[in-house]
């Protein structure tokens, strides 16, 4: 490899691939050249890359060949068939899908979090789900400095966290319903708009929903400490871009609010937004289209002696996916740790 890595998009006309272009052209990611690829089914396809645009290449098992660096984000089966393939032509992957998350060969990187986790991949970074980044941006350094013991979070979802065609059947649903026409339910088990779905992914024999159940197990592999307990409960909202959070937290010692907002001023991608007098707090409309992570309405638990609530918001589509992974690449390249081991 020249210094400059050849890059590969995997499910680059899909609603993260497209963020992951934007991202590696907003951030000048010096790359020597970008690929564009995704199914069959939109080979040849045009995809706005910077000033420019890529023309779209089928996926297949040797469209490796010659790239350093593939960004996947074509669902868990794709990557689960696809990535082994990448890394054996001396590619390494950077994953967006639940397929690898938790392998233990496999190291799950917030880089503002566990950046030094890279120095042991073996050709496959994950990259964690969106609510769980967001999350976890927050809480480390929280843990830090007061040791987190147990986490209860409720999200509120927005659909562009489903893709594409999420999207466009909120939109369309709302027009339905505002030309008084029954509105067609699609992507999600029941209408979306104007409505809460207490369901993302699916529902597992314990009763909580996978995604729910991936906030769990992440939060503790990516934080390094299996003893954190955490507990979710997953909602998806008629809300376009920006994942919402409100979480409780219990520590081991005692941190006052004013503690927590100092503490959180300091903290690498994340912006204290705090000032309930003024109605300044975080929400989707202020995080959509921005790259850090907003935390406000921190305030201590009185119901316990050592505990915070407070509410996270990000841009689901940037920190939650393509930014955190073009993120993840950089470090890769600042460590000089582009390329599979042998
Ligand atoms: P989307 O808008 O539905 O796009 C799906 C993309 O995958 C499209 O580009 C599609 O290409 C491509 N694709 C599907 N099957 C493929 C195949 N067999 N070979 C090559 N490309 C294929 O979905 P999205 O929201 O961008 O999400 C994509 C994936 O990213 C999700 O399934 C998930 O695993 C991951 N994701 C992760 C997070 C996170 O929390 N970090 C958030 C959202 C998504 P065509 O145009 O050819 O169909
Ligand atoms: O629903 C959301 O808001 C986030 C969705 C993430 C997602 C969607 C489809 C498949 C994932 C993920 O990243 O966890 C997956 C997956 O399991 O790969």
């Amino acid at each position: 490899m020249s210094t400059r890595p050849v890059v590969a998009v995997v499910g680059a006309t899909g609603a993260v691939g497209r963020e992951m272009l934007d991202t590696l052209a907003r951030r000048h990611f010096p790359a020597a050249e970008v690929r564009a690829f995704a199914s069959a089914r939109s080979a040849g396809s045009l995809v706005p890359f910077g000033n420019t645009e890529l023309t779209v290449e089928e996926l297949t098992e040797n469209s490796f060949a010659g790239i350093d660096l593939a960004l996947f984000s074509a669902g868990g089966s794709t990557s689960e068939k696809f990535a082994p393939h990448a890394v054996a032509a001396g590619c390494v992957v950077v994953d967006n899908s639940s397929a690898w998350r938790m392998d233990p060969q496999v190291p799950l990187v917030v880089p503002e979090v566990n950046p030094d986790d890279l120095a042991w991949h073996k050709g496959i970074i994950a990259n964690p789900n969106c609510s769980t980044i967001q999350m976890v941006v927050v809480l480390k350094p929280l843990h830090d400095v007061a040791r987190i013991k147990r986490v209860v979070v409720s999200t509120y979802q927005a659909v562009s966290g489903t893709g594409q065609k999420a999207i466009a059947e909120l939109e369309r649903q709302v027009r339905e319903l505002f030309n008084g026409q029954e509105p067609t339910v699609a992507v999600y088990p029941h209408r979306i708009a104007f409505n809460c779905l207490p369901h993302i992914d699916v529902f597992l024999e314990n009763e909580y929903t996978k995604e729910e159940m991936k906030m769990v197990l992440e939060t503790k592999k990516i934080m390094g400490d299996d003893s954190i307990r955490v507990t979710a409960t997953t909602v998806r909202v008629p809300v376009f871009y920006g994942h919402s959070e409100s979480v409780n937290i219990e520590t081991e010692k005692k941190l006052s609010a004013k503690e927590a907002r100092a503490i959180l001023s300091q903290a690498p991608g994340v912006r204290v937004l705090d000032n309930p007098g003024e109605k300044i707090y975080p929400m989707p409309i202020l995080a959509a289209g921005q790259d850090d992570t907003l935390v406000g309405r921190i305030r201590e638990d009185e119901t316990i002696p050592c505990g915070l609530n407070m509410f996270i918001v990000a841009d689901n589509i940037r920190k939650g996916a393509a930014l955190n992974a073009v993120q993840i690449a950089e470090e890769l390249l600042r460590r000089d740790l582009l390329r599979v081991p042998r």
